[in-house]
């Protein structure tokens, strides 16, 4: 089922974007506005608006997106230096995008607290 959003678009090759994977379930691309020297986002290709909006039947799909975020770290070369994988949620965790989707940021020493 699609959302409408600009990454549903993404899915369904509608609008270009540089998908660095692609599997059944999920796609990771670069992410248009780069926070850091690697910004790649992991996305289901299920709709899924926002964390409030994962169901049970939804574990494994959101396993497998970490699968895959982990997966492209190593391939990066982060996996011994580290790295974050973040998503966030609604307005006040920072979601513009109503598709949910990992961040994985790498390539900088990262602060927290991320305020
Ligand atoms: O993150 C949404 C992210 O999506 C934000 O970092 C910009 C990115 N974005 C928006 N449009 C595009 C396209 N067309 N290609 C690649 N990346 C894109 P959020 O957590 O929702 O704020």
């Amino acid at each position: 089922m699609s959302g409408g959003t600009i990454f549903d678009k993404i899915i369904a090759k509608e609008i270009p974007a540089d998908i660095v994977y692609e599997d059944e379930l999920s796609l990771a691309f670069k992410d248009i506005n780069p926070q850091a020297p690697v910004h790649v986002l992991i996305i289901p290709k299920k709709h899924i608006a926002t964390i409030n909006d994962i169901e049970e039947s939804d574990r494994e799909l959101i396993g497998h997106l970490y699968v895959v975020a982990a997966r492209l770290a190593q391939q990066y070369g982060f996996a011994k230096d580290g790295y974050r994988v973040v998503m966030n949620c609604n307005e006040d965790g920072g979601q513009s995008v109503y598709h949910i989707h990992l961040h994985l940021l790498a390539g900088v020493t990262m602060g927290w607290p991320p305020f």
